[in-house]
């Protein structure tokens, strides 16, 4: 009898990787990268925080005080590496999931939770930050991002002082349909576009070969953009496969599909139970893959931070977890009838209508 390794845990012989799960350097044609020290270690903090953000909000949510939470937890490398690669200019759109890429845009980390405390309609200004709000409807961010990429274009802002537009989604998002018209879009105008996918092997229960016969990164030569596929737990490699993706959208090269191989180590959200629908020994498989620990092991290697440094990250990360659930558990309610506020930029009638009627209904009640 042979022993099939888990689902997903053998490493495709096609992925683009500069760090070994074990923290080896390796080089890459195409996508080579040099990073100072200084960089690596800002990289190691990145990645260290947005999971102590994650892991708080997962156990504020098991307190009650978040209605629901969807977890980053072992896609902090495709998030920090796609994030950093991004340049003041470029614009995001973001799923539900994208905590570590909000983090590099400088959104505040309690304005996410506020969202999923549903204390606000969205938490901050996409404007101020070039991060979107986030989407919950599978793949409509990526039209949305095809849209806006196309007006960048039309703005004049393709070459030397270009801005780039970056859409992600997961790999369950590639069976809509709206996924597949926006890649036609990007295709035939040419739109100064990145699409960063991030399969992280499951859309909820639904395995990844229910997606897709074939690497999700090769259904962009279809289209007739290129794809690449890297390794998404590799922050060195997510990085350098992004940076030169939006450069070339930037100047004008067109579309390029990213996925980002990687695994989703938690729950879909905290309302689903992953023990009913997959095997323990695959999540075990991964977790030797850890995004984190590769690079802890490069950087003690190579004498890059001593324990120090580490000890020093570790206590930022729980000052951090403090502040967050500190400043999360401060949020005001809102007014009830606020939520009709910022349905349409315009006054609107219908609104009005409803706004009235749950007026209405609320002074119903005593007190
Ligand atoms: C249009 C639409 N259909 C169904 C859903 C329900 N739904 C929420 S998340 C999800 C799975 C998405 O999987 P994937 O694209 O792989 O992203 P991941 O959650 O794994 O990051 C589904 C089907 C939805 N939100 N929107
Ligand atoms: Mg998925």
């Amino acid at each position: 009898m042979t022993t099939e390794p888990p689902r997903g845990a053998e490493a495709p012989p096609e992925l683009v990787q500069l760090l070994t799960p074990e923290g080896e350097r390796v080089e890459h044609p195409d996508y080579d990268i040099d990073l100072t020290p200084e960089e690596v270690r800002g990289l190691y903090r990145d990645l260290v925080l947005v999971r102590r953000v994650d892991l708080e909000a997962v156990a504020l949510q098991r307190q009650g005080e978040l209605g629901i939470w969807a977890s980053l937890l072992g896609q902090e490398a495709a998030q920090i590496g796609s994030g950093r690669a991004l340049a003041e200019s470029d614009m995001v759109f973001p799923t539900y999931r994208e905590h570590g890429v909000a983090w590099c845009r400088g959104v505040d980390p309690v304005n996410l939770l506020g969202l999923f405390r549903g204390v606000n309609h969205g938490g901050w200004d996409p404007a101020e930050h070039n991060f979107h709000l986030y989407t919950i409807v599978i793949g409509s961010q990526t039209l949305h991002a095809v849209g806006y990429a196309m007006g960048v274009q039309r703005d004049g802002a393709v070459g030397e002082n270009g801005a780039a537009t970056i859409a992600y989604f997961g790999d369950g998002a590639t069976s809509q349909g709206d996924v597949n018209e926006s890649f036609i879009w990007a295709s035939v105008f040419n739109a100064p576009i990145v699409f960063f996918c991030q399969n992280n092997q499951w859309a909820i229960s639904e395995p990844l070969e229910k997606q897709s016969r074939i690497p999700l990164y090769r259904r962009a030569s279809g289209f007739g953009f290129p794809g690449v596929r890297v390794d998404g737990n590799d922050v060195f490699a997510c990085l350098a496969v992004t940076r030169k993706a939006l450069a070339d959208a930037r100047s004008g090269q067109g579309p390029m599909m990213i996925e980002a191989f990687t695994y989703r180590m938690g729950a879909h959200t905290t309302s689903d139970d992953p023990t009913r629908y997959r095997l323990a020994d695959e999540l075990e498989a991964w977790k030797l893959k850890d995004p984190i620990e590769r690079v802890r092991a490069y950087m003690f290697k190579n004498r890059i931070a001593d324990q120090d440094f580490f000890d020093a990250i570790d206590a930022e990360a729980d000052e951090l977890g403090r502040d967050v659930r500190k400043r999360c558990l401060e949020l005001p309610d809102p007014e009830p009838l606020a939520i009709f506020d910022h349905v349409y930029a315009e006054p609107h009638r219908l609104m009005d209508e409803e706004r009235a009627q749950f007026a209405a209904y609320l002074e119903g009640f005593e007190g």
